[in-house]
């Protein structure tokens, strides 16, 4: 069998940086497309990127299974049968483990390896890249296929190192796993990760207090087994699936209401909300009213249903009132969803404390105190707080391109991009799903094809006409920038204190990060840029 030591060599046509499930269709698409030499290096001792990660108790995704792949074969896409609605973190990793097998991958892939620094050397035109165990690659083209939440965030919490227990980061979970049975476990951050880990903990442990910052708008997953017939019609259906979800806003086959939710009456808007939310998944956020995005009057139409419901599911009025978000718009926090999360509060043993009124002044050796001075004990700590997103995985390493310039110099105000996907000053280094394109705000496979595929499309372009770099021009990178923020700021998006934003991370830049354009209209707009000749850019 060939190895990854046996094809490790320094000199390659392109290093790719991660092997989740960006990395592994890059790797495919330059070396068995394209017939380039490519290596890949990966942190992590497998492949799946954040699924390799993310094995806190309920991880799973939030997209739908059958979607939640690869559309680029169709084989593959009839090679693999997902078991539920939503696809649990180890059935992901399964995928990505079966689709590097079928593609014979891993040999192309260099595991327990960080890459430290890449460096652009502008006499040969081409790439240094080292890596923490030592070597040096380098290489005409970098490809970062790192994610956009890797970059795992633990607050900077006085005394943090001082907890006696275990501290367990979602982002990082152990691989064995944790068994919380018996003990008391203190859990900060009711995000995503949190919603889906609390009732699996709440099961486990004798006592859970979750210490909640901010409050999200959270629906249900409504997660089970799919209707084996539905099964049937999609896996017929695959060029039909592809084309739709291409084309989509946020890459589901879920679109926005025509009329929007100040536009129908009470009835109307109710029975819509009622059924979205019976079905369980994104509908009313992704596929509900488009005015929710734009204006305070539509979006709190929405958020009374919503307040409703929560306050429906919980049985104690005061911790119902802190589990109801305030002062910001559903829909411009990322949406998590719910098996059971709201009921776990209703169990005697699982308490909900304020950390918003009332901050975490500082860890403790045994569980942490709170700014009034009040003590909370337990016995192990979970940190579900997030991650310093879409640029904290770049700015990790040390890119330098033109002049020696450090990308997270350059982006010390913000990502600064062209559709997010390269930076002026670093020619040939292409970031799948960076920031400033659409990625975060859509189901990721989709957004990774598309920007896999272009990358793909670019280099095949540039060495058909015997060009050896491109980079975006600094006028296309501006007004990338500006158009952005434009589009952001047209919407209540920016209104909110998120990851979108930078929020999360004391001291980060206040920008918003993703691309707003949606996936479809993203899609038509690289593709017409393409075809003006890659406009916008510059070839040599
Ligand atoms: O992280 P988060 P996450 N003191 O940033 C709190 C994706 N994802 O890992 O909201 C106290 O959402 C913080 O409070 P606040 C998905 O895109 C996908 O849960 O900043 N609290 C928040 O409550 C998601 O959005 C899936 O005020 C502090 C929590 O920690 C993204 O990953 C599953 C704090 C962090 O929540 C991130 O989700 C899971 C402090 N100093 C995640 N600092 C699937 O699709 C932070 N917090 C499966």
């Amino acid at each position: 069998m060939t190895t990854s030591t046996d094809r490790a060599t320094s000199v390659v046509d392109a290093v790719i940086i991660g092997a989740g499930f960006s990395g592994l269709y890059m790797l495919h698409k330059l070396r068995d497309e394209l017939g380039l030499r490519a290596r890949v290096f990966e942190t992590g001792n497998g492949v799946g990127g954040t699924w390799y990660w993310n094995r806190y108790p309920g991880a799973r995704s939030d997209s739908d299974s059958y979607i939640y792949g690869y559309t680029f074969d169709k084989d593959l896409w009839e090679s693999w049968e997902w078991t539920e609605r939503y696809p649990e973190s180890p059935e992901i990793r399964g995928y990505l483990e079966h689709v590097a097998e079928r593609f014979d991958l891993t040999m192309d892939i260099t595991f327990g390896t960080r890459v430290e620094s890449a460096t652009f050397d502008e006499d040969a035109e081409r790439w240094t890249v080292t890596t923490d165990s030592g070597e040096t690659v380098t290489a005409d083209y970098v490809i970062s296929a790192v994610g956009a939440l890797s970059a795992s965030n633990t607050p900077p919490f006085d005394g943090i190192d001082t907890f006696a227990g275990p501290t367990f980061h979602t982002g990082h979970w152990p691989h064995e796993g944790v068994d919380f049975t018996g003990q008391r476990v203190g859990m900060i951050g009711s995000g995503a990760s949190a919603v889906q880990a609390t009732p699996i903990i709440a099961g486990q442990a004798s006592e859970l207090t979750v210490f909640q910052r901010t409050a999200n708008y959270i629906v249900p997953a409504n997660n089970g087994p799919v209707d084996p017939a539905v099964k049937a019609e999609r896996l017929k259906d695959w060029a039909g699936i592809r084309e739709r979800i291409q084309q989509s806003n946020f890459g589901f086959e879920l679109y926005l209401q025509e009329k929007g939710a100040a536009e129908v009456s009470d009835a109307e808007r109710e029975a819509l909300l009622e059924d979205f939310w019976n079905r369980g998944g994104f509908h009313i956020w992704l596929g509900g009213y488009a005015d929710m995005f734009f204006t305070t009057e539509a979006n709190d139409l929405v958020r009374r249903f919503l307040d409703r419901k929560i306050r429906e599911k919980v049985d104690d009025p005061e911790t119902a009132e802190l589990l109801v978000p305030k002062g910001y718009p559903f829909g411009c926090k990322r949406n998590p969803l719910d098996s059971g999360y709201f009921e776990t509060f209703n169990e005697p043993h699982v308490h909900l404390v304020d950390v918003k009124s009332n901050p975490i002044a500082s860890i403790t050796p045994t569980g942490l105190r709170l700014e009034d001075g009040t003590e909370h004990e337990f016995d192990a700590l979970v940190l579900a707080t997030g991650f310093d997103a879409m640029t904290g995985p770049l700015n990790r390493i040390d890119i330098r391109g033109r002049g020696g310039a450090l990308l997270r110099e350059k982006w010390a105000e913000g990502p600064r991009t062209y559709l997010g996907l390269m930076s002026h000053g670093y020619p040939n280094l292409f970031t799948v799903t960076g920031p400033q394109s659409p990625s975060v705000l859509s189901n990721m496979p989709v957004s990774i094809e598309q920007h896999v595929d272009y990358i793909g499309r670019i280099i095949t372009d540039l060495r058909s006409r015997g060009a050896r770099v491109i980079e975006p021009t600094e006028e296309a990178e501006n007004g990338w920038c500006d158009y952005n923020q434009e589009i952001a700021h047209a919407t209540l998006f920016p209104t909110a204190d998120t990851w979108y934003m930078g929020a999360n991370i004391p001291g980060k830049p206040r920008t918003f990060m993703p691309n707003l354009d949606f996936v479809g209209p993203y899609r038509a707009k690289c593709d017409q840029i393409a075809a003006n000749g890659w406009e916008g850019f510059a070839v040599d």
